[in-house]
Parts: C-alpha cells; structure tokens; sequence
C-alpha cells in the first residue's frame, strides 16, 4: 500500500494521477497547506522542503522498511520503474521522457506557478514580475505545442510520466488567462488525455475540499508565502 499525501493542486493531481493510471493502491492522507500541515515534524519527517506531495511506500521492491519520497519528478520516476509503466525502457524514449518530465518540473510548473502567484495572490499588482511571468508562460505554451505538433505525446507516441507531470498545470489554463485556441497542438493534447479514466479519477481527487482558495485567508498567506498579516 501506498500512502499519499497531498492536497488538491496541480503538483498534488500529479501523483493521484499516477496512481490511479498504474492502478496502484493508495490511501490519501489530506496535508491542509493553508492551515500549516506542511511544517508539521511528521510531514516535515517524509517532505522536508515542506511541500505537498509525497508519497511512503509501505511495500518497496527490496522488501525493507517502508520508504519515503519527496519532490513529484522523483515520485514519478519511482513509481515508473516500481510497475515498469509510463517510461519508456529504450533509451531514446527514456531519454525523452526524463527530458520532458525536468523540463516541467524545472520550468512549467514553477513559471505558471509564479504567474498565478502575481496574477491572483500578490497584495499589490507589480507589472514588471506579472509580464515577466505572464511572458514566461506563453513561452512554455509555445515550446509544448511546437513538441506537440511532431508526436502524440511529450515524449513521443507513448503516453509517459512527462505527460503526467504536465497535464494537471496545464489544466489551470483558464485562470492563467492563456487562450488554448492559440496552441492548438496543446489543445488536441489536452482533449486526448481528457478522455483518460484514469486521469480524470487522480485529477477529482480532493475537489469537494476546494470551496476557497486556501491562499484566502491572511493566516494562509502569511505561512504559504511569508507575507505578513495587515494587522501586524
Ligand atoms: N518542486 C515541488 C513543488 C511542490 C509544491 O510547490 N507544492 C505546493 C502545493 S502545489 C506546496 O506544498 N506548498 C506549500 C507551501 O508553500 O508551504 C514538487 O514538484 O514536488
């Protein structure tokens, strides 16, 4: 068995997504990351950047102890090669899809997170850091559809974790204000993995606990991205 823990976001979605397209069982334990679970010493024990998600594996393949794993590039990987599913074993398609995966884990992810960031969250609008992110982002839109446009997939025409890794940001197209008309490689992409069972399973995970942003309230602020309570 699997534990998972994580709230619902995109970098979350990334491994319910995984564990449901590996068919893997899972239990779900919530982190509230706007009520400071994240700094807890048991999380912090498993997760010590203390960020959601992470995962402990209570049956590694070496038979040992159970094994913890942080950071989504590394969960992926792990539990690529613990089902031998989702990376490819050639090594151009290996190659490929680790390309890809960093690729979204280096930039995708904290780009688009940065632009919603300055975008939704930032007590006062900076226009050099919200262009700086906004142009940032349309750039990785523009590198996905031209990748998208040779091949099916990120990494070829097999379905692997680089895709996995991107679909759950992609998805947050609409409050990035990005206009998926214009990359329409992105968009057939995006329509395609829709069709996923498995995706949309891993992808609802959590949804009924969204009824506001936790990023709302001032306690969350100040502990999600240091920014201190007007009253202070
Ligand atoms: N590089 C990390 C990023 C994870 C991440 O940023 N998680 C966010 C939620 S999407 C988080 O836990 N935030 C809590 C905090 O900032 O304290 C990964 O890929 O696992």
């Amino acid at each position: 068995m699997i534990e998972l823990f994580t709230a619902p976001t995109p970098n979350g979605w990334k491994i319910s997504v995984m564990l449901e397209e590996c068919g893997l069982p899972y239990e779900v334990r919530w982190v509230n990351i706007g009520k400071g679970d994240q700094f807890k010493p048991d999380f912090l024990a498993i997760s010590p950047n203390n960020r959601i998600p992470a995962i402990v594996d209570h049956a590694p393949a070496d038979g040992g102890e159970p094994l913890s794993i942080f950071e989504t590039g590394a969960i992926l990987i792990y539990l690529a090669e613990k089902t031998g599913q989702f990376l490819p074993a050639d090594i151009r398609g290996h190659k490929a899809a680790l390309e890809w995966l960093f690729w979204q884990v280096g930039g995708l992810g904290p780009m688009l997170g940065q632009h919603g960031h300055f975008k939704l969250y930032a007590p006062e609008r900076i226009a050099y850091a919200t262009d700086r992110y906004r142009n940032e982002t349309l750039r990785l839109y523009g590198v996905l559809d031209r990748q998208l446009a040779k091949q099916t997939y990120l990494a070829g025409e097999d379905y692997s974790i680089a895709d996995i890794a991107s679909f759950p940001w992609v998805q947050t197209y609409k409050a990035q204000d990005i206009d998926l008309g214009g990359f329409v490689h992105v968009k057939r992409w995006y329509d395609l993995l829709k069709q996923r069972p498995a995706l949309r399973r891993g992808m609802d995970l959590g949804r009924q606990l969204i009824n506001r942003r936790p990023q709302d309230s001032a306690e969350a602020r100040k502990l999600l991205f240091g920014i201190k309570d007007e009253t202070e």
